[in-house]
């Protein structure tokens, strides 16, 4: 067993199972699990092996996970399924932060965050939910543009989700640094999203803190070059018919065609970014705790 600590950070693993290639797939695994360590705190990668919740996995879990052909996308619904059935599974968002809070974990880092779809039928995301109703710091690069991110931040207000920019005053959209909408409210620190987190707790609120940190400008894609390939994939998707779970993963496999591998950079750049904060801001937490029993 992988033992938690006070400086837990939680990783997910749909990412590796569902949202980008091998062996890339398996690099940024490692990646992020060194990065959280490089900055002073404990990876926690989430995942079903062999139908159990694993909170935490060793190297060769991680490798076996990252080169599983029968693994399922694990959302909150999946994880009974998941158990009788004794499958592997990469858990979403709003999976690894059910695992992950169970555990006792209250800092978490991934990508960009599920929302609400562009599509003919119903479609948002259980993250949305998740983050309504489990009270965790989750750092992410907003939402992509393959999401309406307009309609998600609507949501997000709905459901008492906090949305933070960390050192920006707009919400992020993954490949593009500026979305054009405001977040709710603006932090420049680990120290303050920290103090902001404990604030939003201590008067009850369930929902977690949605920290949203903008790419790095080197490796942004700028909108009207993304935003075109975004329509083309979504067209693609509606025509063949593809909805349900698998919309999100073809999707993102069929930007890293479109782009030649640009949002795949992109999005592994934005990862370990993000795995860097979430690591700052679980020491912060820790020490501010540490600081407050004395
Ligand atoms: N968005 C990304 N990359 C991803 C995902 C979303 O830019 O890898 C993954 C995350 O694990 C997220 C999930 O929780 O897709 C959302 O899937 P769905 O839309 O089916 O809820
Ligand atoms: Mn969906």
């Amino acid at each position: 067993m992988i033992k938690l600590s006070s400086t837990s950070v939680a990783l997910e693993s749909t990412v590796i199972t569902h949202g980008l290639p091998r062996p890339q797939n398996l690099t940024l695994a490692r990646d992020m699990e060194r990065v959280v360590r490089e900055n002073g705190a404990t990876p926690a990668t989430i995942a079903i092996l062999d139908g159990q919740i694993r909170v935490g996995l060793t190297d060769a879990e991680l490798e076996r996970l990252a080169n599983e052909t029968n693994v399922r996308k694990i959302s909150r619904r999946d994880f009974a399924t998941a158990i009788v059935k004794k499958e592997c599974g990469g858990t979403t968002v709003a999976g690894t932060m059910f695992a992950a809070h169970r555990a006792g974990i209250r800092v978490f880092a991934t990508g960009g965050i599920g929302g609400v779809h562009e599509v003919e039928t119903l479609d948002i995301s259980t993250d949305l939910q998740a983050l309504a109703d489990t009270p965790m710091i989750v750092v992410c690069a907003g939402a992509k543009a393959i999401l309406n991110l307009p309609a998600t931040l609507e949501y997000l207000e709905t459901m008492a989700v906090p949305v933070i920019g960390y050192r920006t005053d707009e919400f992020p959209a993954f490949y593009s640094r500026q979305s054009g909408l405001p977040v709710s409210a603006r932090l420049d620190s680990p120290e303050e999203v920290v103090r902001f987190a404990k604030a939003h707790w201590e008067l009850g609120m369930k929902s977690a803190v949605l920290v949203c940190q903008p790419l790095p400008p080197e490796d942004e894609i700028p909108a009207e070059k993304i935003n075109g390939f975004i329509e083309q994939a979504r067209r693609e998707a509606s025509e063949g018919g593809i909805h349900g779970q698998p919309l999100t993963p073809f999707l993102l496999a069929r930007l890293a065609e479109l782009t030649g591998g640009e949002s795949l950079r992109a999005n592994l750049a934005l990862l370990l970014n993000n795995a860097k904060l979430a690591a700052q801001i679980a020491c912060a937490l820790s020490l501010l705790e540490k600081q407050k029993a004395i």
